[in-house]
């Protein structure tokens, strides 16, 4: 049940927790997966060699073509009939992925999302409107588990039909609201235009996550919907939501790590890197039974903190995602990801928080277009002096970056809106 203590274990408590464990993962994985048997073996390596934590080095990584290779199941640790639920990755290129549960699985899970929302201000008594979407992708099941473990009360809406949700959110009274924070940014904007005011509302946090937003944008979304907005990580392969969350003092992501070993490596040589060095966050997963996973390379870029918290928690933290190794632009040359530019845009006051960058390649050269809503306010107002406004942005931009972009600002709400995951991104240059 509910275990809070064990965030405030001491860290040689938790390293010996989690070498135990790492032990039992890798002799599960070399047991009962023919994949890491071979994949072990070809490495000279078993789980007898795992005799402290750094050992972990020693055994090979699992990437996502690993999953696609043996789709559906050829990656499960025990037969169908012991797994009691599917979901699959939200991946929109390629194969897909699927991951499976068993009974232990989704306890564990639900545990841990338990844990997750309590970090983010989760009581018993709230009502908690989840409306990341339902079905295969993890958002919407993983929470809706997490708050009934909980004891509150779950609000199982789903994403989508805007003008429902606010109205639920009027008219039930939530306390705490999950979604992706595109789609936050949207309620918004709904909600003012159903004359909806947020002060009038009961909302206290909101736990956003799925995508990659920068600190700026946490300013906005907690300005506009008055509310502390907490950042959640996870992915399916590992689990799904509730893998790291960030405490009240926002600095960094703590990850459970009684369930999960991370690791940061350098995402061209494989070589792990140290502490406080950013690079690809890469995990081991330490109680799961339907689909353990050794080294599993996230793409996702970040580092690792493990000087103490405010907060007391002693589990490491992990600096906020800015984005994933395969979402970073190379625009000649220069390495740029979204939610670079989304943090400079979000200092300029007058454009809203809607953006899109386009690639295209012309001549053989990258360039790069921000498209970028301006305000409702700043549109009537300064509908003569755009051109120069579009220079000033342009300018920041570069400074930042470092390198030229063409700056197009468009009219308020002309950019598509997300219900999920905002696609930041139109990469011409493939086609
Ligand atoms: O997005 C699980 C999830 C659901 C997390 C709800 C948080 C809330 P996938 O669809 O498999 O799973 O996508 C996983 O999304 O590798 C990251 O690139 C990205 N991602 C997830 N959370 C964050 C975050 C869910 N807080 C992929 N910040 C991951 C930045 C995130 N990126």
């Amino acid at each position: 049940m509910y275990n809070p203590e064990i965030e405030t274990m001491d860290r040689e408590e938790i390293a010996s927790l989690q070498l135990e464990r790492l032990k039992a993962t890798v002799k599960r994985c070399e047991e009962k997966v023919p994949f890491y048997r071979k994949k072990l073996r070809d490495a000279g390596v078993s789980w007898k060699d795992i005799k402290a934590l750094d050992d972990v080095e020693k055994l090979p990584f699992t990437t996502k073509s690993d999953l696609r290779d043996n789709y559906p199941f050829g990656m499960f640790a025990v037969p169908t009939r012991d797994i009691v639920r599917i979901h699959a990755s939200s991946g929109t290129t390629g194969q897909p992925t699927v991951v499976g549960y068993t009974a232990r699985d989704i306890d564990v899970w639900s545990e841990l999302m338990a844990r997750s929302i309590v970090v983010g201000m989760g009581e018993k008594t709230d009502i908690i409107q989840v409306a990341y979407g339902y079905g295969l992708f993890t958002g919407g099941l993983g929470f809706h588990y997490g708050v009934e473990r909980l004891g509150a009360s779950a609000i199982p809406i789903s994403g989508g039909n805007t003008k429902r949700q606010i109205r639920v959110m009027v008219d039930l009274g939530t306390t705490i609201l999950c979604c992706t924070p595109s789609y936050a940014l949207f309620m918004a904007e709904t909600a003012a235009e159903m004359g909806v005011d947020f002060k009038q509302l009961k909302l206290k946090s909101g736990i956003f996550g799925a995508e990659p937003w920068s600190d700026q944008m946490r300013d906005k979304v907690e300005r506009l919907l008055n509310l502390s907005a907490f950042d959640i990580y996870g992915l399916s392969e590992v689990m799904g939501p509730g893998v790291s969350i960030e405490c009240e003092q926002k600095k960094g992501l703590h990850i459970f790590e009684d369930a999960f070993l991370a690791e940061i490596i350098n995402p061209e040589s494989g070589k792990r890197l140290a502490v406080g060095e950013q690079g690809e966050l890469v995990f081991t997963t330490l109680n799961k039974e339907g689909l353990p996973l050794l080294r599993y390379r996230t793409r996702d870029i970040t580092s690792l903190d493990d000087t103490p918290c405010e907060c007391g928690r002693t589990h490491v933290r992990m600096r906020r995602v800015r984005g994933r190794t395969d979402d970073m632009l190379i625009i000649r040359g220069v390495n740029v990801f979204p939610s670079q530019i989304e943090s400079v845009l979000m200092e300029i006051e007058g454009v809203s928080p809607h953006y899109q960058l386009i690639v295209d390649r012309e001549a053989g050269l990258d360039i790069l277009e921000v498209q970028v809503e301006v305000s409702e306010e700043m549109f009537s107002d300064r509908i003569q002096g755009l051109e120069e406004w579009q220079d000033v942005i342009r300018g920041e931009i570069q400074s930042y970056l470092g390198i030229g972009v063409k700056v197009i600002l468009v009219e308020p709400r002309s950019l598509a809106r997300s219900e999920g995951k905002a696609v930041r991104v139109v990469d011409n240059r493939e086609v």
